[in-house]
């Protein structure tokens, strides 16, 4: 097999990611209300507390709200030709239902895209990224209640109209997938998983599915310009062994992913996925779904599909093999990979096999909105004698994996860009801590809250400057 040199389009759109509750802080300034990430200070897996608590590090997180000039300046200095981040809904509606929005939130956002243009770096927003208000979790048990799709369809009009001129390129929910593994955090979901009912869970994947569309029928309205995409957690589902019960089992696993962009993308809900239901002794018209509903999902498809990519697992029903560590989608460890220091199996192969998938697919351009490696680092003083990480082994991760999209785009995928995940450190989803850091740029502040704030470039962070500025060639 011969491996290329990785050929990126001129076009390519190189940058990084973050989300608002990850990096903002600021949790109750600004007329900003209380999101769902304020009662989670234990991360994806802990139950939520009834309130506010002191520990929770999303509350000051890296303080981007007050720093975002000099952070996005030092995206700049990178090369960034793109940058991705979420929009607090409850900056915007504080409750999430009321009519009128907080100007004082929207004009931070302005604020954040005058610093984008001034360094001529596009925008690539996130509509809702597991920041859903919390009164829309306690008083509606989130997405459960179709009225949300009425609330989110306020917000979507008022982000467009507001920013529609400065945004081209629009996410409409965050890995909505994920709804399946952690209600709470992606869908607005108050009750507890293991009393969630079947029903209850599908139908809050309807109307998030619902909510999208509508979303991108607005857009066409108010911003023609703009794209949209949807936006999914990709992991690649091996079977554990050839034997076609385990092969079966990755197809299924794979399928309860793979709806999600079927309906975004192909606006019908597949064979497959009503098969499902029905097993579970459901109709669409138990989850209220309306002709006008599906309607609206035949018209309303999106432009792009993107994607978070992390890892691959596998799939057995022959054997009884202990589920992975540390990833809310389940599976069992592939024996042929390393894992990350919290169990994230590392798969760069998996990642041009994910590409071509969903290329041959669905046929849309294609944008990976989220990579990169969890770890530990250790700040140490630089040859300039300035703080910094030595940390190959981010610069190694990041490498592979981009090698794979060169040969995912040689196969003949369209391929957007690519947005490292948390180009900054901020605070982790799965872990509420900040231990946990993806960043090219090192922010001084630990688990314990303790730290300066202080922002210090990684030795990834001039790799990566490399990388862009000879738009792959240096890999
Ligand atoms: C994705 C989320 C991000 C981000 C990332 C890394 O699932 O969209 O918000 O946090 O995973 O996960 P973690 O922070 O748990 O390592």
């Amino acid at each position: 097999m011969t491996t290329t040199a990785p050929t990126f389009p001129e076009t390519f759109l190189w940058g990084g990611a973050v989300a608002a509750n990850q990096v903002e802080g600021a949790y109750d300034e600004g007329g900003k209300g209380l999101s769902i990430q304020d009662v989670m200070p234990r991360g994806i897996m802990a139950p939520r507390t009834d309130a506010p608590t002191p520990d929770n590090l999303k509350h000051e997180a890296i303080d981007f709200y007050h720093r975002y000039a000099e952070d996005i300046a030092l995206l700049a200095e990178m090369g960034f030709k793109v940058f991705r981040f979420s929009i607090a809904w409850s900056r915007i509606f504080p409750l999430g239902d009321e009519a009128e929005p907080n100007e004082e939130g929207l004009a931070f956002y302005d604020r954040v895209l005058d610093e984008c243009e001034k360094h001529g770096i596009e925008p690539l927003v996130t509509i809702s990224h597991y920041e859903t208000p919390l009164h829309l979790a306690e008083t509606y048990d989130g997405w459960t209640d179709r009225r949300l799709i009425g609330f989110y369809e306020r917000y979507a009009r008022t982000l467009f109209e507001r920013y529609g001129s400065r945004v081209t390129y629009w996410l409409t929910f965050n890995e909505i997938n994920s709804v399946l593994h952690a209600p709470l955090m992606s869908g607005g979901i108050n009750t507890p998983k293991n009393e969630l009912s079947r029903k209850d869970l599908y139908t809050a994947i309807h109307n998030e599915l619902v909510a999208s569309a509508a979303a991108t029928r607005i857009a066409r309205e108010v911003v023609p310009e703009a794209l949209i995409g949807c936006m999914v957690i990709a992991t690649p589902i091996y079977p554990l062994t050839p034997d076609p019960r385990d092969v079966l089992a990755a197809m299924k696993a794979d399928h309860a992913n793979l709806a999600f962009s079927d309906v975004h993308v192909r606006g019908v809900y597949p064979g497959y996925f009503l098969r499902t239901l029905r097993e579970e002794g459901l109709e669409l018209s138990d989850l209220g779904a309306t002709e006008e509903d599906l309607a609206l999902l035949r018209e309303h498809t999106v432009d792009f599909v993107s994607f978070s990519y992390y890892m691959s697992v596998c799939e057995t029903a022959t054997q009884e093999v202990e589920a992975g560590e540390g990833n809310i989608m389940g599976g069992v460890p592939n024996p042929t990979l390393e894992a990350s220091q919290w169990g994230w199996q590392i798969d760069p192969v998996g990642l041009r096999v994910v590409l071509n998938q969903f290329w041959d697919r669905w046929n849309k351009p294609l944008f990976i909105v989220e990579n990169g490696l969890g770890a530990r680092d250790e700040l140490v003083t630089g040859p300039d004698g300035e703080p910094t990480v030595v940390d190959d082994y981010r610069i190694d991760y990041l490498r592979d994996h981009l090698i794979q999209v060169g040969e995912a785009i040689a196969d003949g995928v369209t391929v957007l860009g690519y947005t490292t995940w948390g180009c900054i450190d901020c605070v982790s989803a799965s872990t509420a801590q900040l231990s946990k850091r993806y960043g090219f740029i090192y922010v001084d502040r630990n688990d314990d809250g303790s730290g300066t704030l202080e922002r210090y470039r990684k030795k990834s962070f001039d790799w990566y400057k490399e990388v862009i500025a000879s738009n792959g060639a240096s890999l």
